[in-house]
């Protein structure tokens, strides 16, 4: 195993979590309509569904939490946050909301009308799903590397710059409201762009006027595969390097419950004025006043304090590595996953762990609760069950990529808990041939994943 960067904090607080077994679990899962997200948090051992709003906050985070100015007007840490904002992103204003799908719902209504189209590299549920409730289509132009599991790419998340070309020659510049461009992007692994690629990108969207809005949820992730990765910026700072691309965008929807290190939080940033006060208008409609959003004072603080925590080098050493480090011992037990390795999780290819299911048969749905049955352990479907429904002709999205995700959450667990994983993962592996297929008996109209229900084939 290459050498790895150590935990730079120490443990304060601890929280005790519980072993079940087997038989417990076959109930449990049963209970749940296979569906890892209908789990009780009590009945999991290690929690790998999410990084999201998981993260170990910081002491200087929870003194931040008592520093909380709770006024329903002009709050301290609204200041503080949009100072925060303003100094590591460079965006000049910020709107704030209680996570990033509020600061989605209102950019896509403010920006996207019907009959647009909102290119992107790769879909995310909740982008998505705003950007067609507006009246939009998204349309992927990430480049096709990003749909081979297989493919060691350094930079997966580029968009391809021809297929965003042909989009703008499709519908024209003036159907294309901006670009939807994410870091680390979640759905292909958590795999980064380069700054070439975006340097390019800015330089394409300049000359059709077309903005480039980013998702900055794992983007300071994303910074420090540039730093490790792409010539010239191995000693430019993380920080440096996210006002960079900051400075290529012109506006970003976050939500904090990742890079940020917060349990919550989230907040749209943008440049330019008007397009703020229309925000400004909105947010007070769907979330609270414009100087809290979604978000008490206190949580204000969390977040503020989150985004300088989130550019330190150390920790997103630390970080990567730590996900690496799972990833390895995987890839070295021959366990089919995505390559290269991303940031905030390693994702299992569910095509190769089970070539017998067939994709109409969920089988990343499968592999994520036989594994939760085998050890206790809850990852997360990304593949048939995820990529939902096409709006307008019914049929099932079949993506490429039919992945488990298993997500580690921030500053939480140590190397034996991922060790434990990696073991229950290659215990599976082993015995593989014996998972089934499911039928979904309960699907909501969006996001079905979330709550969507099955049972086993026989
Ligand atoms: C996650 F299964 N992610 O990864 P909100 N953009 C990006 C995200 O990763 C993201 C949001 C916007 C989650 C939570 C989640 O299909 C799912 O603060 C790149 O969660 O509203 C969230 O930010 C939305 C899990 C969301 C899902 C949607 O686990």
């Amino acid at each position: 195993m290459p050498d790895l960067f150590p935990e730079p904090y120490r443990i304060k607080m601890v929280e005790p979590i519980r072993i079940t077994d087997r038989q417990y679990r076959c109930k449990a899962i049963a209970e749940a309509g296979f569906n890892t997200f209908l789990l009780r948090s009590e009945d999991v051992y290690i929690d790998f569904l999410t990084d999201s709003g998981t993260n170990a906050m910081s002491d200087s985070q929870w003194a931040g939490m008592m520093r909380g100015d709770e006024a329903y007007a002009g709050s301290v840490n609204f200041e503080h946050l949009v100072a925060a904002v303003q100094d590591v992103y460079g965006y000049r204003f910020v709107v704030p909301t209680h996570q990033g799908r509020a600061a989605e719902h209102i950019m896509s209504q403010l920006l996207v009308k019907p009959g647009d189209l909102v290119p992107g590299n790769m879909y995310f549920t909740t982008t998505k799903l705003h950007q067609e409730k507006a009246g939009g289509r998204f349309r992927d132009v990430i480049i096709d590397e990003a749909h081979d599991p297989q493919s060691s790419h350094e930079f997966k998340g580029n968009i391809c710059l021809d297929k965003l070309q042909a989009a703008i020659d499709e519908v024209g510049a003036e159907r294309i409201p901006y670009i939807s461009l994410e870091g680390c992007v979640n759905m292909a692994g958590g795999q980064p762009f380069s700054m070439a690629n975006l340097e390019s990108l800015r330089r394409l969207c300049d000359q059709h006027g077309i903005p480039i809005m980013l998702d900055a949820t794992r983007v300071c992730e994303n910074a420090m595969f540039i730093k490790l990765r792409e010539p010239g910026f191995a000693d430019r700072s993380i920080k440096a390097i996210v006002n960079m691309i900051g400075s290529l965008t012109e506006g970003c929807t976050m939500s904090a419950k990742k890079d940020h290190l917060v349990n919550i939080g989230g907040f749209l940033a943008m440049n330019d004025q008007e397009f703020h006060t229309r925000a400004m208008a909105m947010v007070v409609e769907y979330e609270g006043l414009h100087t809290y959003g979604g978000m008490a004072g206190r949580d204000m603080e969390a977040v503020a304090r989150g985004i300088y925590e989130a550019v330190q080098e150390n920790h997103l050493r630390h970080r990567l590595d730590q996900t690496r480090y799972l990833g390895e011992k995987l890839r070295a037990a021959g366990v089919p996953i995505v390559e290269p390795i991303g940031s905030h999780a390693v994702f299992l290819d569910a095509r190769r762990f089970l070539p017998h299911i067939p994709q109409s048969q969920f089988p990343a749905q499968a592999l994520a609760a036989a594994l939760y049955v085998e050890s206790g352990v809850r990852a997360m479907e990304r593949g048939i069950v995820s990529a939902g429904r096409n709006p307008r002709t019914g049929e099932h999205n079949k993506p490429k990529l039919e992945l488990v995700r298993l997500t580690i959450p921030r500053r939480v667990y140590t190397q034996t808990h991922l060790d434990v994983v990696a073991e229950a993962v290659e215990k599976l592996f082993v015995r593989r041939h014996d998972i089934k297929g499911l039928e979904m008996i309960y699907e909501p109209r969006h996001l079905r994943f979330f709550q969507a229900r099955f049972k086993p084939l026989q």
